[in-house]
């Protein structure tokens, strides 16, 4: 059902309205200090490069949205696993008829009426492709081709945008405009694609313990398979259901594409039974899966052969979102530019169901994301949330620091005028309604040095005026956790390098490799061979499958699926949790943050223990 029948509005009757845009001065909607480091200005952009523009209205109702998501979401409440349908989400999200009359009608004033318009499921983004030439008329802007000084990549962007002065309570953002983000898969620079592993994984080698104090291959200590997983997080014995509809989600971006080839190789290495078996794959704005041989993606083929390969026969799904850049300005095809989340959001929350849990291991430096767009996206990880959603993001990949050089004299800048030295979280993990997962390695397990972590800079003094949340800010759940670890830090350490009422990474650690040589690594099949593979990207998924296993035993017993953790992995399930104590982080010049015993900012409360957390889920409502 779509909410705008439900609002009893059709655009015709907006459009009768008495708006008028005659005389109505511009006003700057969003600005920013020039283009962020690595970017300069280098043409005007052609006035025919077709632009595909989203624009986000308002969702007045998201705090009683975001309550519900905290009830819900929270084991001791009465309310806890009573997540929201489609309908009552969509209800929650929408914006307020007015907005959609007032947007309609100044549209239509530059000539895009219905057809030209592409809504969302609960009317909150509308997407409209048009010329640059409009684009600047109807944000009383200047695109130019902006291009990556490392890379080459070029992009059309403004460094300001401007909104007739009565529109400004009715869109809360446009893009592409002023975001510069560089999305990335976190196995991009972390794996050895000339090194190959033995074709065949052998146990021998006899046992050592493992975290959860059993015995497990001494191989795991070097590689890592499904077997170990299983194995180094005590779920061994436990089988997963084919028939009870529980479904593990993962999302590729980025043109990585999951080759099915590969898949079935693992699959015969790693686990004979789900051999033969398949995933659903759903594509989402042109995403394709070319299975050429040399098109098969490393991030793609790691996700779905760890994700799929612990979790089968419990079926899955691979999204592939399409749009990326670089890309050709000089062509009139509207190339989409813009980060892909809101495109994948769209298409998932249209669906009356969801996998329960899915897992994304491509991030943004926190800080090219606009907050604003920042923001929204987060809103509908939310309703994601709402809906009984487990989100797991990669944490990334450069420790507190950015990448952009050696992590132990980097100097990480900021980029909001002023310059300065700071951390560099990653988004989405930054945001406060999913779970972010770092990386351990070796048996004790030990941070990994590349593992991403730490504060939001997104907290609540970043916030524009025009803003009704405070999303960033250090939610309540993490309140006791960081506290108590911020009493040991030594006072003054890392001042003004991150801002402590930030919201942290969760940083529950799986088991990766360090990218020093001689460390572990997980086993990946990749065009045929063997390849060892390092980064978050391969915590994520990991930790996924085991919280999809825990939602396969919930759903069994009848119960409600987790959906989001965070408020149940500080209150409760951090008891059934591997602490982690060994390790940091380092980045911008500096040591990171340390692990320590209980939580810390760089391993969370640690990593799983299965037969543990699932006694624990089945305790609960
Ligand atoms: C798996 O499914 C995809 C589409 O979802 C299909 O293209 C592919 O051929 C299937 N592979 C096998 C081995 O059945
Ligand atoms: C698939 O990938 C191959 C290798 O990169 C490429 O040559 C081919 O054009 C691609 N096919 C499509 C339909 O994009
Ligand atoms: C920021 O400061 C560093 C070191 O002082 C300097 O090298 C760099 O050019 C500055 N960047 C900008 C954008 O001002
Ligand atoms: C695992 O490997 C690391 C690094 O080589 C080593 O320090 C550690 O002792 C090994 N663990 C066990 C239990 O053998
Ligand atoms: C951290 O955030 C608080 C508001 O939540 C603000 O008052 C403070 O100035 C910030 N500190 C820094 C170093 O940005
Ligand atoms: C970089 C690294 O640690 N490589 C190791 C990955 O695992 C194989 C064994 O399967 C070792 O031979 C590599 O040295």
């Amino acid at each position: 059902m779509r909410i705008i029948t439900l609002l009893g509005l059709p655009i015709a009757a907006a459009l009768a309205g008495a708006v008028s845009f005659k005389g109505c001065q511009h006003k700057v909607k969003e600005s920013i200090h020039g283009p962020p480091r690595g970017w300069y200005k280098h043409a005007p952009a052609p006035k025919h490069h077709m632009l595909e523009l989203k624009i986000a209205l308002p969702q007045p109702k998201f705090p009683e949205l975001e309550q519900h998501l905290w009830e819900i979401s929270d084991p001791s409440h009465p309310r806890y696993g009573a997540h929201l349908s489609k309908q009552e989400t969509e209800a929650l999200m929408a914006p307020h008829p007015e907005t959609l009359d007032v947007v309609s009608e100044w549209l239509a004033l530059h000539g895009l009426v219905k057809e030209d318009v592409i809504r969302s499921s609960a009317n909150d983004w509308v997407t409209i492709r048009v010329p640059v030439g409009l684009a600047e008329e109807m944000l009383d802007t200047t695109y130019h081709i902006y291009k990556h000084t490392r890379t080459g990549d070029s992009i059309v962007r403004t460094t300001s945008y401007s909104l007739p002065e009565v529109l400004h309570d009715h869109i809360d953002l446009i893009q592409p405009t002023t975001m510069f983000a560089r999305f990335k898969a976190l196995t991009s620079t972390l794996h050895w694609a000339n090194q190959v592993q033995p074709t065949v994984l052998s146990a021998s080698g006899g046992t050592i313990t493992g975290p959860a104090g059993n015995q497990v291959d001494a191989n795991c200590n070097s590689t890592v398979t499904v077997s170990c997983l299983r194995q180094l997080y005590n779920a061994v014995d436990y089988k997963t259901s084919a028939t009870n509809c529980n479904k593990l989600g993962l999302t590729g971006y980025l043109e990585q594409y999951a080759n099915d080839v590969d898949l079935q190789k693992f699959y015969q290495l790693q686990n004979p039974s789900a051999y033969g078996s398949n995933y659903t794959f759903v594509s989402i704005n042109g995403g394709t899966n070319n299975q050429s041989y040399l098109a098969a993606g490393l991030e793609a083929n790691l996700d779905t052969q760890f994700g799929f390969g612990l979790t089968w026969p419990t079926p899955g799904t691979f999204y592939s979102t399409g749009g990326k850049p670089p890309f050709d300005p000089d062509t009139a095809t509207a190339t989409n530019t813009n980060e892909p989340y809101s495109y994948w959001l769209e298409h998932v929350l249209s669906h009356d169901t969801i996998p329960q849990s899915i897992s994304t291991s491509y991030a943004d430096d926190e800080q090219s994301v606009p907050y604003t767009y920042a923001t929204r996206i987060c809103a509908g990880m939310a309703a994601l949330g709402a809906r009984g959603v487990s989100l797991m993001f990669a944490s990334g990949d450069h420790g507190v620091g950015d990448g952009n050089a050696n992590p132990a004299t980097q100097r990480c800048y900021s980029n909001d005028g002023r310059n300065i030295t700071k951390f560099i979280p990653s988004f989405p993990a930054s945001c406060p309604y999913v779970t972010a997962v770092g990386g351990t390695s070796n048996i004790p397990e030990t941070a990994v040095l590349f593992s991403g972590g730490g504060f939001s800079n997104y907290v609540s003094n970043f916030i524009p005026p025009t803003s009704r949340f405070h999303q960033f800010a250090r939610p309540a759940y993490q309140d006791a956790a960081v506290s108590k670890y911020l009493e040991k830090l030594a006072p003054g350490t890392y001042e003004g390098l991150y801002n402590s009422s930030g919201r942290v990474s969760d940083l529950f650690r799986m088991h990766t490799p360090t990218w020093q040589a001689q460390a572990n690594n997980f086993s990946v099949v990749y065009q045929g061979k063997n390849t060892p593979v390092a980064g978050t990207s391969c915590s994520a998924p990991t930790f996924a499958a085991f919280v999809s296993m825990l939602n396969d035993a919930r759903i069994n017993a009848g119960k409600a699926p987790l959906g989001f953790l965070n408020p149940f992995l500080y209150s409760i399930g951090y008891k059934a949790l591997n602490d982690i104590i060994h390790g940091k982080n380092p980045g911008c010049g500096t040591e990171g943050f340390d692990a320590t015993g209980g939580w810390d900012p760089v391993t969370g409360h640690g990593t799983p223990n299965f037969q543990k957390l699932k006694a624990l889920v089945l305790a609960m409502p």
